[in-house]
């Protein structure tokens, strides 16, 4: 059981003042309070050893129950307040998304302190951006809806709020069938997101992407109000309308700011509770926009103030810049609804992308309306870098890319977190493609391996350069202990499963690696003709291991024919910036250089 020991909080500073009373727990603001906030509240009472607790108090701003501490909640939405002392606890939000995100820290901080622990404390927090979360927006297969309640739990412990439905590959968000209802089953898997959404503080918002086949007659305004009705009948407040990758008659802007003008007034303003709309303009980042052909003025023009408008950058893929921020919301007359593509893999279907999180500005956040990144078709390998985006929307300021990756791959994997930070170090570039957007990737041994291989290529043989093979040997001997590691790891088991085949690529590429960093350095040694017992230690036979790097060769291509058959990147790449090209090298020095 843990114990929340009293403390009192003086001005000369903290002396801990073990509580006495053991009297029942009163809960004032059990009536108004956000009813999942509560009901967190009092799992976490009974948890926890509440003799030194008195009284606890919970609510949003405008509950009497907290309004001794008025001054003291953060004036942002989804900010909170919370303090322990005194006999007391206090559990305050600005709306009742900041009232469950403070017990969530209460319980947080409760975890964190081992039983006996002094404990006084008092923290108010809020975040920067209004809206934070995911966009499963990928081409691809979609989520499972075992993942997507996952993720759900998952957004909630980020203090993500926004999960915004609209998977290409769904027929009933995009064409054929985005004018139908969706099948009973399909159907009721969106009932139980959108219950677990709320349970979760999250907005769960269904997307359409109508713009392929749209017909802009009062047919189509009326399939898609009949079908936003379903949708609300299944528990759904929050709608977006996306027009991007299309071409034709969908494309046309004052048609399509027609269209979410008419949404918003027959359906957003009639219902009462359904959140402000949201849409993907079809010139959805810089590099695409034709600003004398006025499209996205036409939409800035055009489309009620109410109505947020995505955006990825100055290109489809890339960082977010406070000069685009601004050129944008110069464009469209409001603060532009970031649509980050990363992680997204699917245009680089054969490569994992598990680098940090990175190239996102630290101001300009009131440039902002919202930011959500597009993850990769893998849903659980997307957290490490969902988690990041989560870190970096709650105070961009302060968000420290190498430490959220960090407790990320933390949160992933507990136990095998270290081989999991090796496997995701080295497997995070996209590597050359039509975006032009490039990742970092094996920097720990970049300069190593690139000065191994010129000091190799000119024949130097001395101490230095068998120093810097023997390094990257020791690159490699880790590379296939972490790819063992987590291959057997019970640690995350969904985890493990999306990663399986560029597991089973990984460990080849070590033992490539090992092979070939092995056969330079003790050809190096031979060369240098140390003693005989030297020379007879590290002589090895070229030819076996010529013929073992072939046998690995052929059992890496088996494996990039046999997994991730998709029909656009199929196969398992890795590690293809620094790694695989310096075993590449190396080997064609190695085996047929001299
Ligand atoms: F709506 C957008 F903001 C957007 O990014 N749309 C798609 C998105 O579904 C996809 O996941 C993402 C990354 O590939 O890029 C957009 O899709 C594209 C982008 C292209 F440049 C599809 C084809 C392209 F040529």
């Amino acid at each position: 059981m843990k114990r929340i020991f009293l403390t009192l909080f003086m001005s000369l500073g903290v002396t801990a003042v073990t509580a006495q009373n053991s009297g029942k727990v009163s809960v004032t603001g059990a009536g108004e309070a956000d009813p999942y906030a509560l009901e967190a509240l009092e799992a976490l009472l009974d948890t926890i050893d509440t003799d030194g607790i008195r009284e606890v108090y919970i609510g949003e701003r405008g509950d009497g129950s907290v309004s001794a501490w008025l001054g003291k909640i953060p004036s942002a939405a989804d900010g909170f307040y919370v303090a322990v002392g005194d006999g007391r606890v206090v559990v305050a939000g600005s709306n009742g998304r900041g009232t469950l995100y403070g017990v969530d820290e209460l319980a947080r901080v409760v975890a964190a302190h081992p039983a006996g622990a002094a404990e006084v404390f008092e923290t108010a927090d809020a975040p920067r951006i209004a809206s934070r979360g995911v966009v499963e927006g990928f081409y691809g297969t979609p989520w499972s809806h075992k993942a997507r309640l996952g993720q759900l739990d998952f957004y909630r412990m980020c203090r993500m709020n926004t999960y915004i439905y609209g998977p290409k590959d769904d027929p009933y968000h995009s064409s054929p069938h985005w004018r139908e209802p969706y099948p009973e089953r399909e159907a009721a898997q969106i009932a139980e997101l959108a219950d677990r959404a709320r349970r979760n503080g999250v907005d769960f918002v269904w997307a359409v992407h109508p713009g392929k086949d749209i017909r802009w007659d009062g047919n189509d305004l009326d399939s898609l109000l009949c079908k936003f009705s379903q949708m609300y009948d299944l528990g759904v407040r929050s709608f977006a309308v996306f027009f991007d990758d299309i071409s034709g008659d969908g494309t046309d802007p004052k048609r399509q700011a027609e269209l979410l003008n008419a949404l918003d007034r027959r359906f957003v303003k009639v219902k009462g509770d359904v959140a402000p709309l949201i849409m993907c303009p079809t010139e959805y980042n810089k590099s695409w926009s034709d600003p004398k052909k006025g499209y996205l003025s036409t939409l800035g023009r055009k489309l009620d103030l109410s109505v947020r408008i995505m955006w990825t950058g100055d290109r489809v893929v890339s960082d977010i810049t406070e000069d685009g921020l601004r050129w944008i919301e110069g464009q469209i007359g409001r603060p532009a609804y970031i649509w980050w593509n990363f992680p997204v893999s699917d245009y680089v279907r054969d490569h994992m992308l598990m680098g940090r999180v990175y190239g996102l500005t630290a101001e300009g956040t009131d440039m902002m309306s919202g930011f959500v990144t597009n993850p990769m078709e893998h849903a659980e390998a997307s957290k490490a870098a969902i988690y990041s985006v989560g870190r970096y929307c709650w105070n961009p300021s302060a968000f420290d890319s190498i430490q959220s990756w960090e407790e990320a791959l933390c949160l992933l994997m507990p136990h095998d977190y270290k081989a999991l930070r090796i496997f995701a170090e080295h497997n995070s570039d996209m590597g050359k493609t039509g975006h032009k957007y490039r990742r970092e990737e094996s920097v720990s041994v970049e300069k190593t391996a690139a000065e191994a291989l010129e000091a190799y290529s000119k024949g130097q043989t001395g101490h230095n350069t068998v120093s810097l093979l023997g390094r990257m040997s020791g690159v490699f001997r880790d590379i296939v202990a972490a790819a063992d590691i987590l291959l057997q790891s019970h640690d995350n088991e969904a985890l493990v499963e999306e990663l399986r085949p560029w597991l089973m690529r990984f460990k080849i590429l070590g033992q490539e690696g090992r092979v070939v960093t092995d056969l330079a350095m003790a050809s190096c040694v031979v060369k240098n003709a140390g003693s005989d017992a030297d020379t007879t230690m590290w002589r090895q036979d070229v030819e076996l291991a010529e013929k073992h790097v072939e046998a690995l060769r052929c059992m890496a291509d088996e494996i990039d024919s046999t997994y991730n058959r998709n029909q656009y990147q199929p196969g398992i790449k890795c590690a293809t910036k620094v790694l695989q090209p310096f075993v590449d090298s190396l080997s064609v020095m190695v085996f047929e250089g001299e």
